[in-house]
């Protein structure tokens, strides 16, 4: 690798519109020329295109067998608690100590359905409906609560058609809502108490402010009750109305006061992310053509703005929102999944090649890092808390574009995780996965029964439980649509 000086191309997208318009205006050898910022390299010069799959039934099942191993390992060790500590056969509360609502099971509802586990989904619907009590004296983060329990509790009453499920989501939600109802601006303070409804936290990152549009918009079309949507929509606009000039974000607000508490712009990183995850979410399942206009407005600056070419790949900066200088080029692992994002957004050669940027990572390390420096290829967190996100891309973009070199990369990834992330008692986290072996913790996150193996069997089941051509899945990987009709 050289110096920076070298490999840095930090043209703008702008910037290379007019330099392909300048180059067509001069011939077609120099639109040669002017084009490979944005070209995308063909597949066979990837690795992961070399990749060996087995024919799709039976790569799907052993996926499903992998599930299995996992579930059965929260089954054995941790079943109604959160989550399993599968090598110390212990558990962990995810929300609260001493107060477990069953997150595993709930997460896992809608990747039973789809694996037809049909008797395991009725165990898990009849255990909720037998005990979940959210009458509790204790602080949710109001974020996770939404992604996790209330998109959960929604795709189990979709896959099930259970009214108890629904009812307990309407419940459970009407304890968080004051956490946005409460707010002067209508951006949602961090934290709710359940039973009194007292909140807390006053300076929540933008995922925190807008991931909640889908699985509220969902709860008010089912419910009819349209105040779980309006709520969603009044807190996109307070961000919307404190945007730059340059149409860029900070990355955290005071609710109460409206002002930015960070002026950094962090692309598709977190703790942003799946704020605009959300916006395209929010026209893709409800048309909302507010959202849709925001997307275009924020994607679009963003492409401006924080996309870069380095070492041949493209990243995300991070900017001052207010200036456009730069302020730093690391690159979350979270932020794996936002190729597909783009892709379906409108920009489908920049979603593939930010993939592709991802995908050279994975060739270095095969369960990718929490983080990266792009600008010295190092990572600057080297635990991976058995993300779902690379995969998430990678599914996106396989059922945007049924190339096969999209199944072989998550067929890589699935690999990976097998030989080091997984022990006896189901899968867990890694803390460093820069050693050889990888030095492995001792966690499963609930999300990964309801994200990693779900993407993974998708891509290669045959089955009638889910449509690849029309649907759209939360942040969570909840399947709030994309199912059979038959509810
Ligand atoms: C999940 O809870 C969701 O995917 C969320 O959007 C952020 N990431 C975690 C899993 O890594």
């Amino acid at each position: 690798m050289g110096t920076a000086a070298h490999h840095r191309t930090p043209l703008s997208r702008r910037r290379l519109l007019a330099a392909a318009a300048a180059a067509s205006a001069a011939g077609a050898g120099a639109l040669a020329q002017a084009a490979p910022a944005w070209a995308l390299p063909g597949s066979a010069a990837h690795p992961a295109a070399a990749v060996r799959v087995p024919a799709g039934p039976q790569a799907a099942g052993e996926i499903r067998a992998e599930f299995l191993h996992a579930w059965n390992g929260y089954r054995a060790a941790a079943w109604g608690h959160d989550e399993v500590r599968p090598v110390s056969g212990t558990w962990n509360e995810f929300f609260a100590a001493g107060h477990p609502v069953g997150l595993s099971v709930i997460e896992a509802l809608d990747t039973l359905y789809v694996m037809e586990l049909d008797d395991d989904l009725t165990e898990a619907a009849d255990w909720l409906e037998q005990n979940l009590d959210f009458d509790i004296d204790a602080d949710f983060h109001v974020f996770e609560a939404i992604i996790r329990v209330v998109g959960g509790l929604l795709a189990g009453h979709l896959v099930t058609g259970r009214r108890s499920l629904l009812d307990l989501c309407v419940d459970f939600t009407d304890r968080l809502l004051p956490a946005f109802t409460k707010s002067p601006t209508g951006m949602p303070y961090t934290r709710a108490n359940l039973r009194t409804g007292e909140v807390h936290g006053t300076t929540p990152p933008l995922a925190e402010i807008g991931t909640n549009i889908l699985e509220f918009g969902m709860l008010s079309k089912l419910t009819g009750d349209g105040k779980y949507y309006e709520a969603a929509k009044r807190a996109y606009r307070a961000v919307l109305d404190r945007r730059s000039s340059l149409d860029l974000l900070g990355t955290r607000l005071d609710v109460e006061t409206g002002r930015w508490t960070d002026p950094t712009d962090q692309g598709p990183n977190p703790p942003v992310d799946s704020f605009y995850e959300y916006l395209w979410g929010a026209w893709e399942l409800f048309g909302d053509r507010d959202c849709l206009r925001w997307w275009r407005l924020l994607n679009g600056a963003m492409t401006e703005h924080l996309v870069e070419e380095w070492d041949g790949h493209v990243w995300y900066r991070q900017v001052d929102f207010a200036t456009g200088e730069t302020t730093g080029r690391r690159q979350s692992e979270l932020a794996s999944f936002w190729g597909g994002l783009v892709a379906k957004g409108g920009d489908r050669r920049l979603g593939e090649r930010y993939h592709r940027s991802w995908e050279s990572v994975l060739q270095r390390w095969p369960v990718l890092p929490e983080e990266i420096d792009y600008g010295t290829m190092t990572p600057t967190s080297r635990g991976n808390q058995f993300r779902p996100e690379y995969v998430n891309g990678a599914f996106d973009l396989y059922w945007l574009t049924k190339d096969d070199f999209y199944r072989r990369t998550a067929w890589q990834y699935f690999e990976g995780m097998k030989a080091h992330a997984r022990v006896p008692g189901g899968y867990t986290i890694l803390e460093d996965v820069t050693t050889s072996p990888m030095r492995q913790g001792d966690l499963f996150p609930a999300y990964a029964f309801a994200e990693n193996f779900k993407y993974l069997y998708l891509m290669f089941a045959r089955t009638r439980r889910f449509d690849g051509s029309d649907y759209v899945l939360s942040t969570e990987g909840k399947i709030l649509r994309g199912l059979p009709r038959r509810l």
